[in-house]
Order: structure tokens, then sequence, then C-alpha cells
């Protein structure tokens, strides 16, 4: 079976970068919304495919990794046509990575820096010696890897590390230990995404009797369907035979004169994360915010919490209180002032300061005497939060939910202050002394006056009539003495000057209730908005944001 490389899709790197910024939006989007170790491959990802490529397109950094002794120092040696990296029967032998760089070391320095190739283990190859024959692999850098199934942990460690770096992996395996549980779970599974740079070598060919390599190929090709990895070329080399790496040498020449192999790989990175961010997203939120009747319910809730009804009904108490003391029967009225103003108890600005000055702007106070929330009033404003949270990010998918409940709940602390400061600083608008008040507390000092003048006069009649004085003959209207009218007349046009007053004090005190409900309700609401609703749009705008940023990222446009 001879195969090349194959050709793939080819990658636009311009398309790459543009996936690449939106894995890095999508990052900005989900930050403080979802769990950061879920988030670290794609921030590896990120960091390390802009050094990629800012660091050279021109190379092709190709590792040869793979079990010890399966041949990989000496496929390294063979392919550079020189002993560079030492062979042994001692195993494992390649303890670090040696690397070969085809073409002037200058431009592929700073890349093996960044690999982590240390300067004594880097080749060059360009001898004068061999003329242009080794011009065709010009930008390749071959890598020799440790051992992945090694008895040192530190090789291990290695490998992982460089697998996670270069452009494009050659699994060597040999016939003995090709079908290894380990070279297929722990390596060649993980890299289904990056079949477009992952080719398989079977090596040491040369132990097999040749009517025997076809049967083991297939039986190779076999495993590598069921690790996903269908369709990676899959080449027989001999590293001991100048012969046996022909093919191989032809494959990475044409892979080296692609330049597509990093971008490939990259792509496949990103293909790999935005596979694991699958679940964090799915269909359009079905309204773009808190809905209508949810968020009602909050600001009832608020107003519950913060006292509101208590508020609004001193507001009314308050205007009755104040407009029966100013229109009511002026003998009564004192009395009626020793008692508090209901009001003034809850020590709210635009009740009334005492010098009477209402008109002055209301300065918000750093608490009321507003009674405190009880523990239904609590719980009920927990369960609309919780049902705000619920309607506007039920149906998003994995840990979104939770995200927007908890950002719902996120400045609950700051609420019960917040709500305080709301209500103090709400003119609640209830007059002082209206001028009708005062027409109609002089109406009632005119009849009471006229009332006690009659009354005076009757009583000065009674005096001089008992000390047998002259009594001056009463005025009379009608059949009425008119002190009698007088007094009478007063009393009755009080009675009915209070009687009338009534009814339209309690209208304009439930008038002045509803509008202080009003004022009251809308700065709650607007407590609302800083406090729970605005937290819980962010985090459905970051959702939009991440599931846009994220099909981007797929490669979707
Ligand atoms: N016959 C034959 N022997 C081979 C071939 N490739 C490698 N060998 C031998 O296999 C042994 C191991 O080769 P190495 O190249 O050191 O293997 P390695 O994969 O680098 O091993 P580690 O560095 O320990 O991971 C050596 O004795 C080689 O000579 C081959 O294609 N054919
Ligand atoms: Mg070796």
């Amino acid at each position: 079976m001879r195969e090349a490389l194959r050709g793939g899709t080819r990658v636009d790197p311009d398309d790459l970068i543009t996936r690449l910024d939106a894995v890095r939006r999508f990052l900005t989007a989900v930050d403080g919304h979802l769990p950061d170790e879920r988030l670290v491959p794609a921030h590896t990802l990120v960091e390390r495919a802009g050094t990629r490529l800012a660091l050279s397109r021109d190379h092709t950094v190709v590792a040869l990794a793979g079990a010890t002794g399966s041949g990989k120092s000496s496929l390294f040696n063979a392919l550079a046509r020189l002993d560079l990296s030492p062979v042994g029967v001692r195993r494992p032998t390649t303890g670090v990575a040696h690397a070969c760089v085809w073409g002037p070391l200058d431009g592929a320095t700073r890349l093996l820096d960044w690999i982590g190739v240390l300067p004594r283990h880097r080749f060059i190859r360009e001898s004068a010696l061999d003329g242009d024959d080794e011009s065709a692999l010009h930008g390749l850098v071959l890598l020799d890897l440790p051992d992945f199934d090694s008895v040192q942990h530190a090789h291990r460690l290695e490998v992982d590390r460089l697998l996670g770096l270069v452009d494009l992996v050659i699994w060597v395996v040999d016939p003995q230990k090709y079908a290894d549980r380990l070279v297929h779970t722990a390596y060649l599974r993980e890299f289904h995404r990056h079949r477009d740079v992952t080719l398989v070598v079977l090596n040491q060919a040369d132990r097999l009797p040749p009517a025997e390599v076809p049967r083991v190929l297939d039986d190779l090709r076999r495993l590598l369907d069921a690790d996903g990895l269908t369709g990676v070329p899959l080449l027989a080399t001999t590293a001991v035979d100048p012969s046996g790496t022909t093919e191989l040498r032809a494959s990475l020449e044409s892979t080296v004169a692609e330049r597509q192999a990093s971008l490939r790989r990259l792509a496949g990175d990103i293909d790999t994360v935005v596979e694991r961010f699958a679940d964090l997203v799915g269909p359009e939120p079905a309204g773009t915010g808190p809905d209508a009747a949810g968020t009602r319910a909050l600001t009832g809730a608020l107003a519950g919490a913060a006292g509101v009804p208590a508020v609004t009904t001193a507001v009314e108490q308050a205007y009755r209180h104040r407009a029966t003391g100013a229109t009511g029967w002026p003998l009564v009225r004192g009395w009626r002032r020793l008692r508090p103003d209901p009001l003034r108890r809850l020590h709210l600005p635009g009740s009334g300061s005492a010098d009477g000055s209402a008109d002055e702007p209301a300065k918000p106070v750093a608490a009321t005497s507003v009674p405190d929330p009880t523990a239904a009033q609590r719980s009920a404003l927990g369960l609309a939060v919780r049902t705000v949270a619920e309607r506007a990010g039920g149906d998003l998918p994995g840990p979104w939910p939770a995200a927007v409940t908890g950002a719902a709940r996120s400045r609950l602390g700051d609420v019960p202050d917040a709500l305080d400061r709301a209500v103090a600083g709400t003119d609640l608008d209830v007059p002082e002394r209206p001028l009708w008040w005062r027409l109609v507390g002089a109406l009632q000092w005119l009849v009471t006056l006229t009332a006690v003048a009659g009354l005076a006069w009757l009583v000065l009649g009674y005096a001089l009539n008992a000390l047998g004085l002259p009594d001056p003959d009463e005025p009379m209207v009608g059949e009425v003495p008119l002190p009698t009218l007088l007094l009478l007349g007063g009393l009755l046009a009080g009675l009915l000057v209070a009687a009338v007053t009534r009814p339209v004090v309690r209208w304009a005190a439930r008038r002045t209730r509803l509008r202080a409900e009003r004022r009251l309700t809308a700065a709650v609401a607007g407590v609302g908005e800083e406090h729970v609703l605005t937290p819980v749009r962010a985090v459905l705008t970051s959702y939009t944001e991440a599931r846009d940023a994220l099909r981007v990222a797929a490669g979707k446009k």
C-alpha cells in the first residue's frame, strides 16, 4: 500500500486568524460566567496559536513519535542522512528531543527556542556536499522525540508537551508493538481532529516476510479506523535501508512545499476546542432579556420589601391628618395637632420638615424608619429574583442558567440599603398647607367666631337679666332672635363645612397616596433594574456573544 500525505482542505491563514479571534472573543464573553477549568484548553490554544503564527510560517515542524525501540531515531538519521541522534540497544535511548533543520538555522532558531530543543541537540541539514539533493526539504524542522511509553515519566511529559506544539506528527510503530493499547487510546485517538497532519509509519518492515507486510498494514489500518483516523496516510518504512524511506521523504517534501501543516494543525486545535464547548451554546434565547411579567413581579416584591405599602398608607393618613388639622373645627384643631404626624414618624424626606419648608428638594438620608422587611417579604423577593432568572435564562444550555441565576443574585446583598435610599430619595409630595385648606380653615374660623359672638350675646342678655338690669331688645330675624341665630347658624355652618370637606379630603388623600405609590414603585423598580435585571442582561449578552463567537470559531459564518 503506497500513500502520500493527503492534500486535505486548504486552510486560509486569514480564515484561521478570524477563527482564532473568535475563540478569543468567546473567552472574553464567557469570562467570569463559566468555570475557569473548562476554559484552560482554549486559553492555551489562543496563546500557542498566536505565538506559532507569529514565529514562522515558512517552517514545518514534524515530530517522530512512538514507543521505545520503534526506530524513531533511526528514521530521523535516515531522513537526515547523517547519524545525528544516537540509536541504541539500551532502552529508552532518546531522552530529550533532537532537531534537524533543513535550510538555514537562523529562521528556525526562535521556533526551536519556543519548542524547547536545547541548542546542542539542534542540527542543520544543509551540507554543500549534497548540493540540491536536500533543497526539496527546505523549511523542514524534524524532531526526534523520546518514547511515549517510557519507564521514565519525564519522557512522557516531554512528549506530551512537544506534541502540543508541533505541526505534524509521524507516528512510528513497529511490527511487534503496532497494536499496543497505549499508542491507540492515549495518543492516536486524541489526534482524530488532526487527521490532516497525522501520518503513520510501520517501521522495521524489513523484519517481516515481504508477503506479510500488506497484511500487517491492513490490520493496522483497521485499528486506525477504529481510532477515528480514517484516511490518514500509512506507509511501511525501513530505517536501516536507504531506499526504505523514499516514500516517507517524498511525502515530507510535498508537505513542506505546501506550507499548510502549521495552519492545518491549528485549525484542528480550534476544531477540538470548539467541539468541547458544543454543550455551552444552543438556540437563540427566547427573549432578549427578563420578560415583563417577571419584571413586574420583581418590582412588586421589591416594593413589599421596601415597605412601600406602609409608606403609602402613612402618606394617606398624613394627608388626612394634616387636612383635618387645617380645615377642622378650630376649637379642636390644637388638640389634633398634638397627635403625631403618621408620615414624620417614618423619617422620610418630603414628609414635611418641622419648619414647614416642604418645598425643599428631597435629600436622600442614610436610613429611614420604614419597618424592615419580614421573613415572608424577604423570601418573596428571593423567589421573584429566581423567577426572573429562570424565565430569562432557564432555556439556555449547560452552565448558563446557573450563571444567570448567579448574576441575578449577585447584588442582592446591596438591595436593602438601595431600597432604603430609593424610598428616602423619593419625593412623596404630601402637601403641608395647600390654599384650599387655608380657605376652608378661614371659613371655619368665620363661622366659629359667628357662633361665639351669638353665644356671647346670649350670655350677656342672661347676665343683664339676672342682675335685673334692663335687657336691650334683641333684634329678631323672623321669629328667631339674632344671637340665637348666630350661635346655632354658626354651629350648623361649621358642621356643614366639615361634612362637605371630609369626602373631598378623603378623595385628595387617596390621590396623594396613588401619586406617592407611583413614584415609590418607579424608585424601587430602578433598584431592581440596577441590582437584578442589569446583571441578568449582562449574562444574556455574554451568552449571545459567546454563541456568535463560537459559530465563527467553528468556521461557520
Ligand atoms: N531491522 C531494522 N531495525 C531497525 C529499524 N529501525 C530501527 N531499528 C533498530 O531498532 C533499535 C531501536 O532503534 P531506535 O532508532 O533507537 O529507536 P527509538 O524509537 O529511537 O527508541 P527510543 O529512543 O528508545 O525511543 C535499534 O537497534 C535500531 O537499529 C528498521 O527499520 N529495521
Ligand atoms: Mg530514539
